[in-house]
């Protein structure tokens, strides 16, 4: 209870006392007696002490109430609330052509036509979307973003050098991997709320598929509010070439990261660990339920499996999604959290809630589509929009 619902609830309960003792008080004077009948004799004796029976429960009354109002005072604790993110940024190419890489569809003279101009307003609408996330309690953009679809560190420094990124000190990380588009998965954090402890890449090696490539998983260790975090940003393989076919490869690299979670928690058990990323299944596929034991429920997480996915059931139950695979729902863009970010005791950073960044300027406004995120292409058409999925956002709190 805050303390203006209690303002007017005491409000309420000493109005409701008084009126009832004023209404007591006169009938009992005025009309001998309606109470019970050892009251009445009392009354009919002393008719003064009908006027102390009401005061003397007035003043017993406030005195409880007056506790009730302290104790509530006393046990109102305040918060530090912040926020971290994840965004799948859809295909955040430069205009220059990296030969080493398959970037031919994002150059000026390109299949899309990939202009500066183009360049310069898909990096505006990115810093748009970026700085807004996590607004209800926090201005300026989350603490820490995760991205993916960035194909190199200066496409990244771009961005973070947009004015409304660079008004909130945002630094870019990436480490090159092996995509063959050379897509990698980045992280952007505000040097003013994060400490840097150190960044490092994770690559899948598949020991039967020498030429399978994919996206290197990044693992950034820092320091927020005081607490150590890591954060694994993903972005494992796409379900091209039929789900059930892929889904070998995605579970493959659920294992990886999971690799990575168990070694972090071999060292602290209680560690505060992030898996984020646009892991291209939903948190009820195998990959990610089964593979890197990302629990339904808290319980589990905390005496189980260490590791807790709030997302399913905001898939499974509510029907969110950030994303729409094939015509309907998906919700592949995730943020799990090890079981160091879950409990009552918030003398640490722990997980507060978790939320889907949909609001309708990321929407598409008509068409058969409408509603479905808004954009940068579609079937090879320019349309300015954002991107194919929404940020996922997470806001987590700290007694002060
Ligand atoms: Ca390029
Ligand atoms: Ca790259």
């Amino acid at each position: 209870m805050n303390r203006t619902t209690l303002f007017a609830l005491l409000k309420i309960i000493f109005s409701f006392l008084l009126i009832i003792n004023k209404l007591e008080t006169y009938a009992f004077l005025r009309a001998g007696c309606f109470g019970k009948p050892e009251k009445c004799l009392l009354i009919e004796k002393f008719p003064i002490f009908a006027i102390q029976f009401s005061v003397m429960k007035n003043i017993i009354l406030t005195f409880i109430l007056v506790a009730v109002f302290f104790g509530a005072q006393a046990q109102e604790k305040s918060y530090n609330v912040t926020c971290i993110a994840f965004y799948n940024l859809e295909n955040l190419f430069d205009t220059i052509n990296d030969p080493n890489i398959n970037d031919e569809e994002f150059l000026p003279e390109g299949s899309n036509r990939w202009t500066g101009d183009k360049y310069l307003e898909k990096l505006g609408h990115m810093a748009d979307v970026i700085t807004q996330i996590g607004d209800e309690h926090i201005k300026g953009g989350p603490v820490c973003i995760g991205v993916s679809e960035v194909e190199n560190i200066s496409a990244l420094t771009d961005l973070a050098n947009q004015p409304k990124m660079k008004a909130s000190g945002y630094v870019p990380i990436l480490i090159e991997g092996p995509d063959r588009r050379g897509v990698d998965v980045g992280f952007l954090y505000r040097k003013d709320l994060f400490t840097l402890v150190n960044a490092t890449s994770h690559r899948l090696v598949v020991a039967d598929q020498p030429n399978f490539r994919t996206r290197d998983q990044l693992l950034v260790k820092g320091i927020i509010l005081g607490d150590t975090v890591h954060f694994i940003v993903n972005h494992w393989p796409s379900r091209s070439g039929g789900e059930k076919r892929s889904a070998p490869m995605r579970a493959a690299t659920a294992q990886l990261a999971r690799t990575t979670v168990d070694s972090i928690m071999a060292v602290n058990p209680n560690a505060k660990i992030f898996i984020m990323g646009d892991l291209n299944d939903n948190p009820t596929n195998a990959s990610v339920y089964k593979v890197l034991k990302a629990a339904r429920d808290k319980e589990t997480a905390i005496n189980i499996t260490g590791l807790y996915n709030p997302m399913y059931n905001m898939f499974k139950v509510q029907g969110i999604g950030s994303n729409a695979y094939r015509d309907s729902w998906s919700l592949f863009d995730q943020i799990i959290v090890s079981k160091g970010l879950l409990g009552d005791d918030k003398s640490t950073l722990k997980l507060y809630k978790t939320l889907i960044f949909n609001r309708n300027f990321l929407k598409q406004t008509e068409g058969a589509f409408a509603g479905y995120p808004f954009r940068t292409y579609v079937g090879g058409q320019y349309q300015g929009g954002y991107s194919d999925h929404f940020p996922a956002y997470m806001f987590l709190i700290k007694e002060k």
